[in-house]
């Protein structure tokens, strides 16, 4: 709890209208798209990044912890206040700062919505390419918080590969910037790198500068239906082993499809057993030969059917598909255990069948979806409440096929509460250690959303609440 004297220093800070302490309230920021939640003591919205250096800098001398949060959109538990303590919430830093069309780059606070920023760039003809599924409502500083993939990551990769720069509160109150407004720049360590992903532990992102690239002349968009996930997947390794990289390649298996039918009232699967969703841009003549080309993969490999989206709005209907699943998985069971396993794309045929091969063993639910382009495949357990000893194992052991085939145990959503106690089957002692190094060296008093990453007895301390 925090006592009153500290909800004065607080509230002369950020002001009275922007410190809450009421019940309803603080449970709005209790939890995150995992489900998983835990009332903060307060929640305080600051405006700048003097009144966060301020809050932390409060937080050191008294001892309790600080979670950073966006939108709440997150997928491994980052954003949760798992010890309690204050959430800060960037709802009031949304501001776009500056769109520099000459030098194709853009300077955001952290609340920015990160579709409000690509509509932005793109009225200028410029394109920002990180696009997690959740794009309409997830925030910019959270997709730097856990390094945001999404569907465009096979081309363009990830969120880290558009961060120029940033400017970061420590985690001992003082404000850096990192980086610069410059392509280029080896100034020293890349601090930059280091705090993305970092998931709030290490720095709270006050300000972004992102990278864009000039819009893509033409898109051209495909959906192929197979009769099965293992046809699918097969043509997802003769597309991700041919010359062309499509902007995007996801695929959706039987009972992702089902459960979208289900939750959008509509028929989306044409009776086949997964589907692939692909697309390219690019230059007219170039985009248009290699739609070609892939709508003969996935003939070959198997479809049934190829359609070809003909303008916008079907091009927007295929992807309000993919997009939906999420939310319709949501639905179906109370809870949805929802991994974002990565392999090397050629092993992506083999993972399936070995989720497959678990899920009939261990007689779950498991549906599999996800940007298999880049071989990064969302896993989701979908269980009562009873099964969750069962569904713990399966975790383990899909992690564990996913290390032999020397993949990732998470492509883009991070390790958050979920997953530090699989991060070990992962990271080698040492190099774990190195991180835990460098986390007690940036945060001495584990002030900074402590519990994430690695479990809470791990890092530092934190005595005087
Ligand atoms: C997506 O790609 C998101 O739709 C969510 O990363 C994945 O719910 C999921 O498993
Ligand atoms: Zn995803």
């Amino acid at each position: 709890m925090l006592k009153s004297p500290v909800l004065k220093e607080l509230e002369k800070i950020v002001g009275r209208t922007n410190l809450f302490t009421d019940a309803e309230e603080l449970v709005v920021y209790s939890y995150d798209a995992t489900r998983q939640e835990s009332l903060p003591w307060a929640v305080a919205r600051p405006a700048t990044a003097r009144e966060v250096s301020d809050i932390i800098l409060l937080a050191n001398r008294e001892r309790f912890p600080v979670v950073p949060r966006g939108a709440g959109t997150g997928m491994s538990g980052g954003s949760v206040p798992a010890s309690g303590g204050l959430v800060l919430s960037f709802e009031r830093m949304n501001r776009i700062l500056e769109i520099d069309v000459q030098n194709r780059m853009a300077v955001a606070e952290p609340g920015v919505i990160t579709g409000d920023l690509q509509a932005e760039v793109e009225a200028r003809r410029l394109f920002y390419p990180p696009d997690p599924a959740s794009h309409q409502f997830c925030t910019l500083g959270g997709n730097v918080a856990e390094c945001a993939g999404g569907l465009r990551a096979v081309k363009y990769g990830v969120t880290r590969d558009y961060i120029l720069g940033l400017e970061v509160v420590l985690p001992t109150g003082e404000i850096i910037e990192t980086g610069a407004r410059t392509l280029k720049s080896v100034a020293g360590y890349d601090l930059t790198r280091l705090i993305v992903g970092s998931e709030g532990t290490l720095g709270v992102v006050t300000k972004i500068i992102v990278k864009l690239l000039p819009l893509p002349e033409s898109i051209q968009t495909l959906a192929a239906y197979f009769p099965d996930i293992r046809s699918a997947a097969q043509a997802v390794a003769t597309i991700t082993a041919s010359a062309i990289v499509p902007r995007a390649l996801e695929l959706i298996d039987g009972g992702a499809l089902r459960a979208v039918e289900n939750y959008l009232k509509q028929d989306i699967s044409h009776g086949s057993g997964a589907m692939l969703l692909v697309e390219v841009d690019g230059p007219l003549a170039v985009s248009a030969s290699e739609i070609e080309t892939l709508e003969r993969i996935c003939r070959e490999a198997g479809a049934a059917m190829v359609k070809r989206a003909t303008n916008k709005v079907e091009q927007d209907q295929l992807w309000k598909i993919r997009r939906s699943i999420s939310p319709a998985l949501y639905t179906i069971k109370p809870r949805k255990i929802n991994e974002d396993i990565v392999v090397p794309p050629s092993r992506v045929p083999d993972i399936i069948a070995e989720v497959q091969e678990i899920a009939k063993r261990y007689g779950l639910l498991i549906v599999t979806f996800g940007h298999a382009g880049d071989g990064n495949i969302h896993v989701n357990i979908l269980i009562e409440d009873e099964e969750l000893p069962i569904a713990e194992k399966t975790v383990k052991e899909v992690f564990a096929a996913v290390v032999r085939m020397e993949g990732s145990i998470s492509g883009e959503h991070g390790i958050g509460l979920s997953k530090a106690s699989y991060l070990p089957m992962e990271v080698g002692k040492h190099a774990l250690e190195a991180m835990k190094k460098i986390k007690r060296a940036l945060d001495p008093n584990n002030i900074l959303n402590p519990g994430k990453i690695f479990l809470n007895a791990e890092c530092g301390v934190r005595s005087a609440e």
